[in-house]
This record gives structure tokens, sequence and C-alpha cells, in this order.
């Protein structure tokens, strides 16, 4: 296969610096050289510009935090990879989470400037369904999903033109963070989310079939791997650690089995946080989920 790995150093969307350094840890575990081993072709793209947080006045009169330049970023970001051939595997890392309202974007408008049906795989200990009306922080990496299905501001839901992703093509995997209103939006939206009493209870391989089974309609499906999904003893090197969540198993067995399926056309990694990590652990780690989900077998 094809690889393209494209960095966007966003931290505008968190509430704390460091995910920008994101990239460069993911490099600095090898990202490339691992999936060149798994016999792919691989190209790194660089990264997408993104302003520095301390060049920037924080407070816009849209009120909400840095809005322009993540709209900004998100275009360029949704450009680069709509403009990717058909054949390429878009592995796009950030940064923050508001950097897959630009990657889920541009990979469902490629080659297609309607854009095509997309599935998304959120993983993730957040759901990110937060608009601003309903959002505590005011940040955007609380708020991706929402504005990628139309709600929200309209600055960044209109990023994909008339595309939108369907709500009843997200599944979210990890789930133990929610905000009490976020939570409302998301039961009206039917948005289907598998919290971590449900992997508990059901089994990551059981999630896996429902998964493959309710976005069996879609033409494309997209992986949004947040490093936070996984429990802070594995990847201690997030802005927002919360207790509770994926072990290095179920991690590996999720990405093993999409893997298996053969459906996945694109990746995220994203909110890996070098400041709070230790010697780079949580970056290699995601190397290894990238690894699985691209092929990596155990025999
Ligand atoms: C909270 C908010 C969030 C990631 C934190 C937190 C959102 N729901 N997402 N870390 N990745 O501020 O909206
Ligand atoms: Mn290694
Ligand atoms: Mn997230
Ligand atoms: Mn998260």
């Amino acid at each position: 296969m094809n690889i393209s790995i494209l960095g966007i150093p966003m931290d505008l969307g968190a509430g704390r610096r460091g995910v920008d350094m994101g990239p460069s840890a993911l490099r600095n575990a090898r990202l490339a050289a691992h999936l060149r081993e798994l016999g792919h072709s691989v190209t790194d793209l660089g990264d997408v510009a993104v302003p520095i947080p301390e060049t920037l006045d924080k407070h816009q009169a849209s009120g909400l935090v840095f809005l322009e330049q993540i709209q900004q970023a998100s275009r360029v970001t949704a450009q680069r990879v709509a403009a990717l051939p058909p054949d390429v595997f878009p592995l796009t890392m950030g940064g923050d989470h508001s950097i897959s309202m630009g990657t889920v974007t541009g990979n469902a408008l490629r080659g297609s400037p309607d854009g095509v049906r997309t599935g998304v795989i959120w993983v993730d200990a957040h759901t990110d369904y937060n608009t601003p009306e309903t959002s505590p922080s005011g940040n955007i990496h609380g708020m991706p999903v929402a504005h990628l299905t139309g709600q929200g501001d309209p600055v960044l839901s209109s990023l994909g033109g008339a595309w939108r992703l369907r709500p009843e093509d997200i599944v979210m995997i990890g789930i133990r963070s929610v905000d009490r209103m976020e939570r409302e939006l998301l039961r009206e939206a039917g948005i289907q989310a598998y919290t971590m009493k449900d992997v508990d209870q059901l089994g990551m391989s059981r999630i896996h079939a429902e998964t493959m089974e309710r976005l069996s309609g879609v033409e494309r499906l997209h992986v949004s791997f947040d490093a936070d999904a996984l429990d802070p003893s594995v990847a201690p090197g997030v802005g927002t650690p919360v207790a509770g969540g994926l072990t290095y198993r179920e991690g590996h067995l999720l990405m093993e089995l999409l893997s298996e399926s053969g459906r996945v056309t694109s990746m995220d990694i994203v909110e890996v946080n070098p400041i709070l990590d230790t010697h780079n652990q949580t970056a290699e780690v995601m190397v290894g989920m990238a690894a699985s989900l691209l092929g990596q077998r155990i025999l």
C-alpha cells in the first residue's frame, strides 16, 4: 500500500501546550520506518503550517478560542488530504483532535468534490461532540464531531461545502468522559458510542463486529485514534488523561481486527503530548497501533 504521512502540529484547539509536538514525537518513534518494514511504500509529506499560540491574541470577536486560525489550518489540511490520489492511505498526525475536522473532510472529498459517504470510528476517552453553546471549556478539540455533522459554528461546519458526516456513520469506542449537555446532543443525534463499560461487558471483539455491521453501508472508513482512549498507564503523554481506559491489548485487538477487515481507508493519530510523556512512550505505543492497523501481525 502507498501511505502518505502528514503532520498537523496544532495545539490551538487544546487547553494546554504540547500536542503541537506530536508529529515530531511520532517521527522520532520511527513511524515511517515501521510501516516500511511491513512492506508499504511510505511518503512523509511534512507538516501543515499552524500558527504558534504565543504569537496570537487568544480572544477573538467570535468568542471561540483561536477559531479563525483553526479554520484556516483545517481548510489547508482538508485540501492537502483531498488532493491525494485515491489509492493512497493518508495517515494524519496531530496535534489536538480539532485536526480531524480537516482530515475527515479531506478524506470524504478525495476524488469527489461533493464528498462520498464516509464512516468514522472515533477511538477516544471523550465524545468531542460539544458545540460552542454546550462547551464548558471553549476548546475546539472538544467539538470536532459536532462540526463534522454540520452543527456548531458555521465557519467550521462548512469546511466540506455541502458534505456532512452522517451521525449514523459514526461509532465511538473507549468513551468515559462526556459533558452534561454534550450527552443530550449525542442522544438526540443517535450516535453509537461504546463506553468503557461496554468494552468491559461486551469485549472488543464483539464491539468490532457490531461496528462493522453498523458501518456496512459506507464507501470509505476513517479511524480517528485519540491517544487518551488508552489507559494513562499505557499512554501517559496526553493532555487530558482519564483513568480506566483501553488496555494495550484492547487497543491492538481493535486495530488488528480493523486491519483484517480490509475496509479502513485512512487514519488519524492525535493528542500525543511529549511534554507530559516519559521517554516518548506514548508516541511509540501509537506507532504500534498504526502498525497493527496497517497489517502488522504477531504470526
Ligand atoms: C471536554 C471539553 C477533550 C480531548 C479533552 C474535553 C474534550 N469535553 N478532548 N481532550 N481530546 O472541553 O469539551
Ligand atoms: Mn520501535
Ligand atoms: Mn478527542
Ligand atoms: Mn480525548
